[in-house]
């Protein structure tokens, strides 16, 4: 069975940039749901229910084809959210050190520059999905990725991300999508997004 993961600091946490009731919302409400119908769907598929959820996500061309794309979407929804839930805290912001700003400027020329061109795509993003930053092989980039699906799927390992699924900010900044982005920045737990590059190179 896969289970939610409290959320690693109080919903109030990340206020002002995002706000209690969203984090309940998200966490408690959506959060929840995908694990839950992960549960349901996979009720009686036992070696998928035991399964380790990076490798589900890689193994979804063995999941039985009726419940197949139930199963990417909710292992999908699982497993970023559980992401997203680390990469963020109270007092975050500011920019990342080490090995990972050294590959983040020599990719894009400086921080500076990494972040309008994810925010552009973060923009650009038609429908409900995720702006992703992934290390494809030894490469950092930067993908809009639709709905739940995973950049694991794709063999890609996720080291950064925003939530662009509408419930993510509707309720603080209704059709202000760029205000949100612009907000996040400021609760980005570089220390975890750095210890997640290390961990995969
Ligand atoms: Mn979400």
């Amino acid at each position: 069975m896969f289970t939610l993961p409290e959320l690693p600091y109080s919903y109030n946490a990340l206020e002002p940039f995002i706000d209690e009731e969203t984090m309940r919302v998200h966490h408690d409400g959506h959060h929840a749901a995908y694990v839950k119908n992960l549960n349901d769907v996979l009720a009686g598929h036992d070696e998928f229910l035991s399964m380790d959820i990076k490798y589900l996500l890689k193994s979804l061309d063995k999941v039985p084809e009726d419940i197949r794309t139930k199963v990417k979407n909710n292992a999908g929804g699982h497993f970023h959210h559980s992401f997203f839930w680390t990469i963020l805290k109270q007092n975050g912001g500011g920019i990342p050190t080490g090995k990972l700003l050294e590959a983040i400027n020599s990719k894009f020329g400086d921080f500076d520059k990494f972040k309008e061109k994810f925010n552009q795509s973060a923009l650009s993003l038609f429908g409900s999905g995720w702006t992703w930053l992934v290390l494809d092989g030894q490469e950092l980039e930067i993908a809009n990725i639709p709905n739940q699906d995973s950049p694991i799927s794709l063999g890609h390992t996720p080291i950064f991300a925003i939530d662009l699924w509408e419930h993510a900010y509707y309720l603080k900044y209704k059709n202000k999508r760029a205000d949100y982005i612009n907000a996040l920045w400021n609760t980005v737990n570089w220390e975890e997004v750095e210890r997640r590059f290390h961990n995969s190179s």
